[in-house]
């Protein structure tokens, strides 16, 4: 499957399994499914098979280009799943997913065996939020597999992470984080272009960590990879516009802007129309804008 978009400035080229994804008009839309009880936005809203797929379709029907899949919940003080818990939430709704919708799954999960499941099941990118640290056969999966990667800061666990999250220069100390994943990823087999980097919003982080992230997020940007970003309906936006988590839209729609306009190449959300939409309008204005953000590593 290629995914191509036609008319984008940054010659990004992503591999994930068979999928080959490039940039080249601007971010892709990752659309969220969380099939989780107690997610932060739309928890227990996609708990049957039937309902998930749905949900799915319509994602795709409204322009999403990926669909994250996610069976454990991450949100502050979440409650930590087992293995088969995992496994028995996650891998019938990637199954009918795969063969229903024709968008590239991605999954996320911290765990080496679920993520293997959810490959043989036909998912083509692990959304690991601990950057391979949380299980020591993730790496060699991905290697193995040629499945993509995303590779998220978190500073913490969910269960601890926002109690006192400190940073001298947070913006310095992601970037940094981030090299050295991507270095680790790269020393366990893993190719360049199987990897994408995202700062995470939201995990680890007060305030005015996650405005300085996207203020100054072209400098992740210009590691070289494709950059996520996971800003949607987080709590930093509901802080500013004072609104509950489904009422959030038009606040995520402003933090969406900022991050494509600095160089975002995959944009995570739970409102795919409204987004899209977002998404397409400020790539069409950056375009034309005289300095843009070159990101190459193919
Ligand atoms: N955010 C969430 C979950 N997974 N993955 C990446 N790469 N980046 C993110 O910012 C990110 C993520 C949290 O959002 P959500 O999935 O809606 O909630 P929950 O973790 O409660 O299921």
């Amino acid at each position: 499957m290629t995914l191509t978009n036609q008319s984008s400035s940054r010659p990004v080229v992503l591999t994930a399994g068979s999928t080959r994804i490039t940039f080249e008009s601007g971010p892709l839309l990752m659309g969220v499914l969380n099939v989780t009880p107690d997610s932060f936005s739309d928890g227990g809203a996609y708990l049957t098979i039937e309902q998930a797929v749905n949900h799915a379709r319509q994602m795709q029907a409204e322009g999403a280009d990926i669909i994250d899949i996610g069976a454990e919940s991450s949100r502050p003080g979440a409650r930590p799943i087992d293995e088969t818990e995992e496994l028995r939430r996650l891998i019938p709704v990637v199954e009918a997913v795969r063969a229903t919708v024709a968008l590239p799954i991605s999954v996320d999960t911290t765990k080496a065996a679920v993520a293997r499941r959810a490959v043989q099941a036909g998912a083509v990118i692990v959304n690991d939020i601990r950057a391979l640290q949380g299980d020591s056969l993730m790496a060699g999966l991905v290697a193995e597999t040629g499945v993509a990667v995303v590779l998220m800061h978190m500073q913490g666990t969910p269960q601890t992470m926002q109690a006192a999250p400190r940073y001298n220069n947070v913006v310095e100390e992601i970037a940094q984080f981030l090299r050295e994943r991507t270095q680790f990823a790269i020393a366990q087999g893993i190719r360049p272009s199987q990897i994408i980097l995202d700062p995470g919003f939201g995990f680890g982080k007060l305030q005015e960590h996650n405005l300085q992230l996207l203020a100054e997020f072209e400098t992740f940007a210009k590691l070289g990879y494709p950059l996520l970003a996971g800003v949607s309906r987080k709590q930093f936006i509901g802080n500013l516009v004072r609104q509950p988590v489904q009422e959030r839209g038009y606040g995520t729609a402003g933090a969406i802007a900022v991050a494509v306009l600095k160089g975002a190449h995959i944009i995570r959300v739970h409102d795919v129309r409204a987004m899209k939409d977002t998404a397409t309008v400020v790539s069409a204005i950056s375009r034309h804008a005289r300095s843009s953000v070159e990101v190459s590593n193919a």
